[in-house]
């Protein structure tokens, strides 16, 4: 099955009481027993339910993989694959990732013993530099937040193989529409599904992806155990805006690239970052491992002037000022006072995340709106 049809139908079936096209929201906690232990396949939400399992094949399906989960947050999702260390593991991650990704793991895993060396990616060999007997996972975020670095996800799958260590992708901004990692060579594929695959603003959700059966039980046991699940009504949100997924990217990919060519040649604009650009230092892996290039776009104003910047976010009328991306409507983000405030700053300012970065979720509006829209904002 192609991606289109499988983002529609990968993994659902009508449902089995009365044939319903689209799954009910299953909205309990339980399920009756005949006998203890005699049930149709459910016992409690926590451990599974339906409007989740029907969510979870959909997930499996459109990133080709064998076993979808879902969690209560992206966060959760990322806690749940943390859980598969143990005290003096190391994890290598990018350096320029979300900022509640880079707090979760310096503020509650290292608390647990779990060391965390943070490299830039772009440059595959700063990985194997860091690798030790204690090394246990790669953890990558490509295109990167917000800095759009893109990582080679393949050169990431060889050396993370060589190392017999687990390789995790957070595909949250390129969604499987345009980039599997999983067909890459990673192990576990990760996704804020607050953002794109739910794509309308309405849900906060989290997704792992895995195709290895054994992964995929100690996964479902965290999921189970540790119990960060979500609610059968925003998993149906979810699989209804999977089925959306193909054409929404298209044209988040078509509006990127018409405001970041805007945005290139605007004379109030310093540097924009969009890996769809032949100068941008990945291009050429991006160009190999996604269909196109994504919605996200970060850029600085000229004069690198922290002023400046708040003044443009300030002024949008078309763009919401606001937290969080990958809805229909247009977002525009100030990373280092919103998104990205929990790094500090010394270390955030040295993967580019400056005080006048600002950061676009361009929605699917009309594409001239968007840039008239920036046009006023920078006058
Ligand atoms: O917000 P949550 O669903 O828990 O997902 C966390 C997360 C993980 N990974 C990436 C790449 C993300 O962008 C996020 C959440 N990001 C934002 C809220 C944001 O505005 O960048």
């Amino acid at each position: 099955m192609k991606f289109n049809t499988k983002a529609i139908h990968g993994g659902q079936k009508h449902d089995p009481a009365y044939g319903a096209v689209m799954p009910p929201i299953y909205q309990t906690s339980t399920y009756a027993q005949s006998t203890p232990g005699g049930h149709k396949g459910y016992e409690y939400s926590r451990t599974h339910n339906p409007t989740r399992a029907a969510l979870e094949a959909a997930l499996a399906s459109i990133e080709d993989g064998n076993h979808g989960l879902a969690f209560g947050s992206g966060l959760a999702a990322i806690d749940a694959v943390m859980k598969l260390l143990n005290p003096g593991d190391e994890v290598i991650s990018t350096n320029d990732l979300y900022g509640g990704t880079y707090r979760l793991f310096t503020k509650i895993f290292e608390k647990f013993g779990i060391k965390f060396h943070f490299v830039g990616m772009s440059d595959v060999e700063a990985i194997e530099e860091k690798i030790n007997r204690n090394t246990k996972l790669i953890w990558v975020e490509t295109p990167t937040n917000p800095m759009m670095n893109v990582v080679d996800i393949a050169a990431c799958s060889a050396i993370a193989k060589k190392h017999e260590v687990l390789l995790a992708v957070d595909n949250t901004f390129a969604t499987p529409y345009l980039q599997q990692p999983l067909s890459l060579g990673a192990d576990i594929v990760m996704h804020s599904a607050t953002k794109y695959l739910g794509g309308h603003s309405d849900v906060v959700m989290g997704a792992l992806v895995v195709r290895d059966n054994a992964l995929a039980e100690r996964l479902y046991f965290i999921q189970n155990a540790s119990g960060a699940v979500c609610g059968p009504q925003d998993s149906f949100l979810v699989l209804r805006g999977i089925k959306t997924l193909h054409v929404r990217m298209q044209r988040h990919c078509e509006n990127g690239r018409a405001v970041a060519e805007y945005l290139k040649n605007h004379p109030q604009v310093e540097k924009v970052y969009w890996p769809g650009f032949s100068d941008h230092p990945n291009h050429e892996v991006a160009r190999s491992q996604m269909r196109d290039f994504g919605g996200m776009i970060s850029f600085v104003t000229k004069g690198n002037d922290f002023q400046k910047a708040i003044s443009v976010v300030e002024k949008l009328k078309v763009f919401t000022l606001a937290e969080s991306l990958g809805g229909v409507e247009s977002l525009a983000g100030h990373p280092a006072s919103m998104t990205h405030a929990s790094i500090p700053k010394q270390e955030r300012e040295k993967t580019g995340v400056v005080d006048s970065l600002i950061r676009l979720s361009v929605g699917i509006e009309d594409a001239e709106d968007l840039i008239q829209d920036l046009a006023q904002a920078l006058a």
